[in-house]
């Protein structure tokens, strides 16, 4: 991970030093994003449209209210380099049958017979039994090397030291790994051929019937990570991609984006030689590290939560507020935490605004209104001229408050609609004097 964050540092520790971003810094920056992912050996149309869809987002989008510009530019890299990297989705380890059976295949000492012991060490700390079975008859040591590693993380092991026949030996070896949860199969890299290699590997697949097949890469081949995962697509299906010596390469980098680009999921990393040293991949986190930013999470919190306000501010202005979306702004309110760090983020004179019109939007009140709210008749959210005393009083009782309650929060929400234009236009101005000049 180390080399490939120090591509980055410079380029972060660039951005940290600008107060505003006109063409030239913006130039400055596409070149040092380009460079970066050049040496991280990222395919150049990916570094094309990536850096094009950064450069226009940091022209176009302005940073919420409260967040340095500086921030929301780091922001946006952050943002389109998870999106390079296959996304946000979580990557699935559950074991949905028992046994689970994992195949592994790869090319020559792209590190399977590692990663096969690392990956039975990574489900046994999570109470799952693995097994390992050795099939690679090639190269005489690969049997000692994964007994080995058996023995020292503690799970069965399956192989035949003078055995010929892989496929034999993969069929035996699932016969006799009996009370386990999960078997992984490691394979052979070399062969005769790489014709050879891959028929075995299909013949393996056909017998085994594998629930997953796990191909390996090392990430010094950078974005010929591609073409590797195609070539065995030809073979056999490849369900996940663990790529491995991330510690040892800046090209990681490359072979993850190469990977997520043939549309199969990177599910882990391997980032030492240790037995531990292997990590589920998350886009997210890994972009967060690389990116040198203990701070990121939070700061993507923060971003998120202020963009979910602008949402809700624009319903404001629209106009289509009735009873309804009202509602949802509240529930939306609710979730964002205490109302106080939402003032926070509220341009100054906007809060201000908000306290002279003796608005007291504090969390009790909330909660009290959406109790309310959700005692009405969708007629009654949906035309609140309606509500006379008799309603009103149901009203109240549902919702366990006083008919003072409701009347009090149908005076707060029609003063809301009233003044929901002229917030809309002040928070506009104090986003703009923040915000990214515009050419
Ligand atoms: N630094 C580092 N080295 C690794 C990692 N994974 C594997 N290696 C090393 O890479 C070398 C090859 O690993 P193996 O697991 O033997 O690779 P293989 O694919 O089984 O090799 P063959 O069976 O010969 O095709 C070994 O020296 C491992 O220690 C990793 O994540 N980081
Ligand atoms: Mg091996």
């Amino acid at each position: 991970m180390r080399p490939l964050a120090e591509l980055f540092s410079k380029l972060i520790d660039k951005i940290r030093g600008i107060d505003y971003l006109d063409e030239q810094v913006l130039t400055e920056i596409t070149r040092e994003l380009q460079r970066s992912l050049l040496k991280a050996d990222v395919p150049l149309d990916l570094i094309k449209s990536f850096t094009d869809r950064a450069v226009q987002r940091m022209k176009e989008e302005r940073p919420p209210p409260g967040i340095p510009l500086k921030d929301y530019v780091i922001y946006i890299i952050y943002d389109e380099l998870v999106r390079l990297l296959g996304g946000e989705a979580e990557v699935n380890v559950g074991i949905p049958k028992r046994p689970y059976v994992i195949m592994l295949l790869g090319v020559e000492g792209s590190g399977k017979t590692t990663t096969a012991a690392k990956i039975a060490l990574f489900y046994l700390k999570r109470g799952v039994k693995p097994g390992l079975i050795e099939t690679d008859t090639i190269r005489p040591a690969a049997y000692d090397q994964l007994r080995q590693l058996a023995e020292k993380i503690g799970v069965p092991f399956y192989g035949e030291r003078e055995g010929r026949d892989a496929v034999e030996i993969a069929k035996r070896g699932l016969a006799s790994l009996k009370n386990v949860d999960l078997v992984i199969v490691d394979t052979a890299g070399r062969h005769r051929n790489e014709q050879a290699l891959l028929e075995e590997v299909r013949a393996i697949y056909e017998a085994v019937k594998p629930d997953e097949v796990m191909l390996v890469v090392d990430a010094t081949v950078g974005r010929q990570a591609a073409a590797q995962a195609e070539a065995f697509m030809k073979y056999v299906p490849v369900h996940s991609v663990a790529i491995t010596k991330m510690d040892s390469t800046a090209r990681g980098g490359g072979a993850l984006a190469a990977v997520a680009k043939t549309g199969a999921r990177v599910k882990f990393i391997g980032v030492g030689e240790g037995v531990d040293e292997l990590e589920l991949f998350n886009a997210r986190k890994f972009v967060a590290r690389v990116l040198g930013m203990g701070d990121l999470e939070s700061l993507v919190e923060r971003v998120k939560a202020v963009l979910e306000e602008e949402k809700i501010l624009e319903d404001l202005e629209s106009g289509r507020m009735d009873l309804l979306s009202f509602k949802k702004q509240l529930d939306a309110l609710l979730k964002l935490g205490p109302l106080s760090k939402i003032m926070e983020l509220l341009p100054g004179t906007l809060a201000s605004k908000i306290s002279e019109e003796q608005i007291e939007l504090s969390q009790k009140n909330l909660k009290k209104w959406r109790a309310i709210l959700s005692s009405m008749t969708k007629e009654e959210l949906k035309d609140p001229s309606i509500l006379n005393a008799s309603r009103i009083r149901r009203i109240a009782i549902g919702a366990g408050v006083t008919p003072k309650d409701v009347k009090d929060m149908l005076r707060a929400y029609e003063a809301m609609k009233r003044m929901s234009k002229a917030l809309r236009r002040q928070y506009r101005l104090a986003s703009r004097r923040g915000g990214i000049p515009q050419p």
